[in-house]
């Protein structure tokens, strides 16, 4: 069998505005636009994943989170209704989505003997998350390949940002051996925003872009900090600042999803693709992806 390889690395945010602001079908409520820097590069990158030929998505959101162990989807497919909890007013969204089942079980095996404490997640009525429903959307609206969700273990809470940084390197690294053993192309997904202090009340209009702005300069100063060491392939570094950052911007990278996702990959040492920044109620968002083929990657921003 041909050695499994990870053929993209993406770096995917999931505010719900964004599915919101593009009113796809599967979406209840309707919106006049919005955020466009965000949607117009996650466009792009979207057309790029048409050009890659691979077999499944892996994705760690930090709205699956398990308190004992990580987790994994282990049903053939989930078709339901989405509300967010928190913006129900923009987010209803039928999803109908397949599982890579076989990719998942082996992720979970290798990741079990080495250490790390897991479990397959077989009911059928499991609400899939809102990470892994609009990031998955805005990269692949077709719907056209199945997903494996890895959930968010809660290190950050139970222990510390360091602890969350050391578990999830090791997870990325079982979810490496586990796709060369697959012999699949994997496009892996870390779904979150960078810094993330919110907005303590929503404009009238959730689109109205007059009132859309970073939460605060500092947050915006470490934003354009790790994005400048995203472009310079200095990934170790970044991996290194990510308990300060996480700390000081209240980050989502406390999930684990960056962490994992470039451990996975190796710790990149080349450029990121930069496909667009922007703010989502206060909180900083990047749409970014690694692409280990060097005749492929491209600069983008
Ligand atoms: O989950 C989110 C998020 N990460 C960022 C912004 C807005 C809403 O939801
Ligand atoms: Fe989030």
């Amino acid at each position: 069998m041909t050695k499994g390889e990870i053929v993209l690395g993406c770096l995917a945010p999931h505010p719900p505005h964004l599915v919101y602001a593009e009113n796809p079908d599967e979406n209840e409520p309707i919106s006049e636009g919005g955020w466009e820097a965000l949607r117009w590069g996650y466009a792009r990158l979207a057309r790029k994943l048409k050009t890659i030929d691979y077999d499944a998505l892996v994705i760690l959101t930090p709205h699956w989170q398990t308190y004992i162990g990580t987790h994994f989807l282990g049903v053939d497919a989930f078709k339901s209704l989405s509300v967010d909890p928190i913006f129900p007013n923009l987010f209803r969204y039928h999803y109908d989505l397949k599982v890579d089942v076989e990719l998942s079980e082996k992720m979970c095996e290798i990741a079990g003997e080495s250490g790390i404490i897991t479990k397959m997640m077989r009911n059928p009525d499991f609400r899939v998350d809102y990470g892994t429903i609009t990031s998955c959307h805005l990269l692949n609206p077709e719907w056209d390949k199945p997903v494996v969700t890895v959930s968010s273990n809660r290190n950050r809470h139970y222990y510390s940002v360091e602890v969350m940084n050391e578990q999830a390197q090791a997870l990325g690294r079982a979810c490496r051996k586990a796709i060369e053993e697959s012999g699949k192309r994997v496009v892996l997904i870390a779904s979150h925003s960078l810094s993330h202090r919110h907005f303590t009340t929503e404009a009238p209009l959730p689109e109205d872009m007059s009132r859309e702005h970073i939460y605060n300069h500092s947050q915006y100063v470490w934003d354009m900090k790790v994005i400048d060491l995203m472009r310079n392939g200095k990934m170790q570094e970044f991996i290194d600042l990510m308990p300060e950052f996480t700390e000081q911007t209240m980050a989502e990278t406390e999930g684990g999803g960056l962490t994992w996702m470039m451990a996975a990959m190796g710790m990149p040492e080349y450029p990121a693709e930069i496909y667009g920044y922007q703010s989502v109620i206060g909180t900083g968002n990047v749409v970014a992806c690694w692409d280990p083929n060097d005749v492929t990657r491209e600069m983008v921003l």
